[in-house]
């Protein structure tokens, strides 16, 4: 089988880190070794982007950050960790496991911040063309969950800190592009983890068996 590019996406808190793990798992017992998996983020996965990344959820900042700059940022780690480390990892064989890519920043950019979506989609193709991951899982959490699992977490970064209203629009955001294209597969994470996993582990074999 070829090696994928595959993309767990979701609000603050859905699981996203956990359910990347839980592939890496799948896919180990499913015969592909580890060293033939690489595990990356967004923003960051490259000193550079790594950077980046920091500006972005600094809560910290000495001053404020538009919209634009926001949103020209995170293309601009893309851009280093795309041409940097995805496209090399896939050339070489290896399978790509990214927590979030660009569906973020169609939802918390365009979704949660309201900036023009073609602006959004022509930044997408300067900087990703006609590349896109093989399949994505979106981990669906209401905003109220999502802000009750930040209290928890306690130390909120900047985007974080956000409003109810920008989670709303955010996850509807996600929810009209899941609509639109059928290589997004929905998962309701405001089940039990466990319940979370099973749904994870049934859909992707389930991929898997048909590639
Ligand atoms: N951002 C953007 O605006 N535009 C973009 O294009 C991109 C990003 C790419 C950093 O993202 C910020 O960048 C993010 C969006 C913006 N803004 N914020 N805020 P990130 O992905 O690095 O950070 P995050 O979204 O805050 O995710 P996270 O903290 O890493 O959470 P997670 O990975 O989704 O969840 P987790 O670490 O697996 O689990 C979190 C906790 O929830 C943990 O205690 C779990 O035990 C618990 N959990 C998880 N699932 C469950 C269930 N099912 N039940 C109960 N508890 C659960």
């Amino acid at each position: 089988m070829k090696n994928k590019f595959i993309v767990v996406e979701g609000l603050e808190n859905a699981g996203k880190t956990t359910a990347c793990n839980i592939i890496i798992d799948i896919l180990n017992k499913y015969g592909i070794k580890r060293e033939k998996i690489l595990l990356t983020r967004e923003p960051g996965g490259t000193p550079i982007a790594e950077s980046l990344r920091t500006i972005i959820t600094n809560q910290k900042q000495q001053e404020h950050i538009t919209k634009i700059t926001e949103l020209l940022v995170i293309y601009a780690a893309r851009a280093q960790l795309l041409d940097n480390v995805i496209k090399p990892a896939l050339k070489c064989g290896k399978w790509v496991i990214s927590d979030r890519h660009n569906l973020s920043s169609h939802a918390y950019q365009g979704g949660g911040r309201q900036l023009n979506s073609d602006l959004i989609d022509e930044l997408s193709y300067i900087v990703l063309g006609d590349f896109y991951p093989d399949i994505t899982f979106y981990l669906d959490i209401t905003p109220d969950i999502c802000l009750q699992r930040l209290k928890i977490q306690g130390n909120l970064d900047r985007i974080e800190q956000e409003s109810l209203d920008f989670f709303e629009r955010t996850r509807n955001f996600y929810l009209k592009k899941i609509q639109q294209n059928d290589n997004i597969i929905f998962i309701d994470a405001t089940q039990s983890l466990d319940r979370v996993v099973q749904n994870l582990k049934k859909y992707l074999l389930n991929w898997l068996k048909n590639q």
